[in-house]
């Protein structure tokens, strides 16, 4: 999804083997779509150069899985997979650019990337592996900041998960703390060996993870993770590969500790008692709460597949108090404030709120 009415759509060779240092081949097509030949990009073959605009197929490599953000000026920014990192411009007939390698990390296929502060212009990317299958995951960590399109992304190397992880899930809560959970220390399809069932938790603060309760299930190659409106995260599913013995049919729930007081019981929850169904780039949001709260986000809902969620993005939001009424300034670049649907919370001080929905329409 894009900020001006169009959407990015690439196609890829998937599931054919190793993709790690393959040519300009492994990507066919990079094309921006608008909405009325959206179909065009399910027929087999290549770009649709009468309908649609092509963008620079230039040189790369390791897009499949791709970590691609929306942003500023109707770009898109891609955090990975490859260690080279890239720059899409939508206007006109397209433009590509580079950003820079991610300095301190390999090839990350199969990795997360997570925009946890989209303000900021900050990008968790984690883990991944230097091939599809068959090849030992990393534990790598990295801050990706972006910034002035089409610039060189700075990178922050920060110390490494706590497990090696490829096929895992990674979902931002409200706080701005990234839930990590599943994958395998060595890359394998349809396969349960090697498992990481330990999830842990980063921390935006202290850069560092901190290992959870294990998980009884193995959630590996097709599994999902995302997080729920109560600001708890659904882990879920896994193999669904026919009659493979690796299917898990199921889910769990995992509770953050922001849920509960240091002695085990539940957290009391401020209430938002109000909020606009639907607000505006560049708009202000008005919402109150039963009590006065610390803190307040805006986080966008997210759909999961092939470790890939780059549709979630966090917004912390600045508020101005008047007793329990909240004013906040959105964010004015669409590129930011991604149009769709998203959580409102409101914390106090760690503690969330349920959500409300609140949807942001194209400008
Ligand atoms: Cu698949």
């Amino acid at each position: 999804m894009l900020t001006n009415d169009a959407q990015l759509v690439y196609r890829a060779d998937n599931h054919v083997g190793t993709f790690h240092n393959e040519p300009s081949t492994a990507v066919n097509c990079m094309t921006i779509i608008r909405s009325k030949i959206l179909q065009s990009l399910f027929k087999p073959g290549y770009c649709y150069s009468s309908q649609a605009c092509y963008l620079a197929e230039a040189t790369l490599t390791m897009i499949v899985q791709a970590m691609l953000f929306g942003w500023k000026g109707a770009t898109i920014f891609q955090a990975g997979p490859s260690k080279a990192m890239n720059w899409y411009g939508t206007n006109g007939t397209g433009s590509h650019g580079a950003a820079g390698p991610r300095v301190g990390d390999g090839d990350a296929m199969c990795g997360n990337a997570v925009m946890y502060d989209a303000t900021a212009g900050k990008i968790l990317v984690i883990g991944g592996s230097i091939d599809y299958q068959n090849a030992n995951a990393t534990a790598n960590a990295h801050i990706v900041t972006i910034g002035p399109p089409m610039s060189a992304a700075a990178v922050q190397t920060i110390s490494p998960m706590s497990y090696p992880r490829i096929f895992a899930n990674a979902v931002v809560l409200p706080t701005g703390a990234v839930f990590i959970s599943g994958g395998q220390n060595y890359g394998i399809p349809f396969s349960d060996n090697g498992s990481q069932l330990q999830p842990e938790m980063w921390d935006p603060v202290s850069t560092t993870f901190t290992k959870l309760a294990p998980q009884a299930i193995p959630r590996n190659y097709h599994s999902i993770g995302l997080l729920l409106p109560d600001a708890t995260i659904l882990s879920a599913g896994g193999g669904l590969c026919g009659a493979c013995a690796t299917n898990h049919y199921d889910g769990q729930i995992y509770s953050p500790s922001y849920l509960f007081t240091p002695n085990g019981s539940r957290a009391t929850r401020p209430v938002i008692e109000s909020a606009p169904a639907q607000v505006s780039v560049g708009g202000t949001l008005t919402a109150t709460t039963n009590a006065p709260v610390t803190a307040w986000a805006m986080l966008r809902l997210g759909a999961t597949t092939h470790t890939v969620n780059t549709d979630q993005r966090r917004i912390p939001l600045n508020a101005t108090a008047n007793g329990t009424t909240y004013t906040m300034t959105l964010p004015a670049d669409p590129g930011v404030l991604i149009p769709g649907y998203y959580y409102l919370f409101a914390m106090n001080a760690a503690v969330p709120s349920l959500a409300k929905f609140v949807s942001v329409p194209v400008p």
